[in-house]
């Protein structure tokens, strides 16, 4: 048998080493749930056990020590994850399903499951020592927003993972010392991918508070931070929260564009200025400032080490680097993903064959490399709170309401989301209702904050609706 999984992929938790002395108690905190690194391997390695040899598998990603341990276990297994909003709807949850082929619930499930359902025993213990699975091979499928249809999935191979976080490591100076702390959802690529998974490489203590309250960031005593912008906004607003961050070694954002004035009003509260850095599920993260450079507010950073990027013009044109010129980027790296699943018209649309990808963001960069991403190529594609959304799911959804006859959804600008979604209905339905038809159908995180009746949407020639226009009616 060769070394196991586990020693390749999650570093911290190869058996042998942790046999060997190499154990902590407290690796892993969740909820009220301490793990220590024997307690994931042996726990996990008994997920691994029972969902060996299954082709998907969905987790429901609730901030538990159950998903810690699903997830953990299948990635032992060589098991690609489906991981589950834990705040999805039906319609969502179908769709995913059944696109990603996933055969069972492991771990916590939906109370109507609509799979077979294996669950994690936090008690079990198993020391078999599993085959290393081949780099290439997928870890997971996360489900990720267009600008129109429903969610596709982004298959991401362990090759890319550890690429990433060995990238991020070096760039953020992460290492065992560290405790690394936050709130985030564990069915994203920030909450997910850096923040679990990231631990268990670099063997940093992690610790999960749950929500990513300020009062949960101040009394979680770690050494790194991880936030969306909205977080950050929220620590800003809470003094007290913020100064008790003080004592950490490096607060980072990201998800989202961190507001400059965010930016200044944690760096005067907490002594910090907040490292930024940029990506997405299907590059995971490309682009940061460095725990031992610059922090220009405003600005990503530069490509972390294994990427390269490029602006190009609207015709494929080489597109200056020069602090101003506004082009579409472009990356490549070890990090990307392998495609969508059962979408290759989707991932040619966006993943070239000499490996450069397509973001959809447009960006500047400057003579010294550093990148400032100037916003998204499409209207359609809305970042709230560090989610992103397809304004289209969210206009099919509503139109499937008896009461909608028309719909058209935006992005407003927020001072605490980023981009607040808004829906303008033509139909006779109550606003709150179609709310929480949204919520019900796609994910609470998806729902419109507010929703407004108009007589009529404000339409070109061709008939298509004027978005622009429609912002400004907000
Ligand atoms: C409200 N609630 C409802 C509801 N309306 N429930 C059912 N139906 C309705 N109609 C409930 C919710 O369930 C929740 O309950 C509570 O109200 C609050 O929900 P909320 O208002 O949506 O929460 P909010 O405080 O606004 O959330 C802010 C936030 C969140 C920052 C915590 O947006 C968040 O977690 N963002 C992180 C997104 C992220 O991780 N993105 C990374 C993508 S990866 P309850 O019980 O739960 O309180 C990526 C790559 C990269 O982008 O670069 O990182
Ligand atoms: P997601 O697939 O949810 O990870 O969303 C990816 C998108 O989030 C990117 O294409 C960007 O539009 C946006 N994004 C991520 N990080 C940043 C950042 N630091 N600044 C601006 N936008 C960001």
């Amino acid at each position: 048998m060769t070394s196991s999984l586990v020693g390749v992929l999650l570093t911290s938790l190869n058996p042998a080493a942790v046999a060997g002395g190499a154990d902590i108690s407290d690796a892993v905190t969740i909820g009220e749930t301490v793990l220590s690194r024997s307690d994931l391997v042996g726990a996990a390695t008994s997920v691994a056990e029972r969902v060996g040899g299954a082709r998907r598998v969905a987790v429901l990603a609730t901030p538990t020590p159950a998903t810690v341990l699903a997830i953990t276990g299948c990635l032992i297994a060589g098991v690609p994850v489906v991981p589950v909003p834990a705040d999805v709807g039906v319609a969502e949850r179908r769709h995913i399903l059944a696109d990603s082929g996933a055969q069972a619930w492991l771990g916590e499930k939906p109370e109507d499951a609509d799979l077979p359902h294996i669950p994690v025993r936090l008690h079990a213990r198993s020391w078999h020592r599993y085959a290393e699975p081949h780099p290439d091979s997928a870890a997971l499928v996360i489900y990720t927003s267009g600008t129109t249809g429903p969610p596709k999935g982004v298959v991401i191979s362990r090759r890319a993972i550890a690429a990433d976080l060995d990238a991020l490591a070096e760039a953020w100076q992460w290492t065992a010392d560290d405790t690394l702390v936050h709130g985030l959802p564990l069915y994203h690529v920030h909450g997910l991918v850096l923040g679990l998974l990231g631990s268990l490489r670099t063997g940093s203590r992690f610790i999960h508070t749950g929500r990513p309250t300020p009062e949960a960031y101040a009394q979680a005593g770690g050494t790194l931070y991880f936030g969306v912008p909205t977080v950050w906004s929220r620590i800003a607003a809470d003094e007290n929260a913020a100064r008790a961050l003080s004592s950490a070694r490096l607060l980072v954002s990201g998800s989202a564009p961190l507001p400059i004035p965010v930016f200044d009003r944690v760096s005067a509260l907490t002594g910090h200025q907040p490292v930024e850095r940029y990506g997405s599920t299907e590059s995971l993260i490309t682009l940061s400032t460095r725990a031992d450079g610059e922090r220009r507010p405003g600005w990503v950073g530069l490509p972390v080490p294994g990427v390269e990027t490029r602006l190009v013009d609207d015709d494929g044109a080489p597109a200056a680097q020069d602090g101003e010129t506004i082009a579409r980027l472009e990356v490549r790296g070890p990090m990307l993903f392998d495609g969508y699943l059962n979408r290759p018209d989707a991932t040619a649309d966006v993943l070239r064959a000499d490996g450069w990808y397509r973001t959809g963001d447009v960006a500047v960069v400057d003579r010294d490399g550093m990148h400032r991403i100037v916003g998204r190529e499409s209207v359609d594609l809305i970042k709230t709170g560090g989610f992103r959304v397809g304004a289209g799911e969210i206009e099919t959804v509503l139109l499937g309401h008896d009461g909608v006859d028309e719909a058209a959804v935006v992005g407003v600008p927020d001072d605490d989301l980023g981009q607040r979604i808004v829906a303008f209905v033509v139909g006779d339905a109550a606003p709150e209702i179609l709310i929480g038809y949204v919520a019900e159908q796609l994910s609470v995180h998806k729902r419109p904050r507010e929703v407004r009746i108009v007589d009529s949407l404000p339409r070109n020639a061709m008939g298509k609706v004027l978005k622009k226009e429609l912002t400004r009616w907000v």
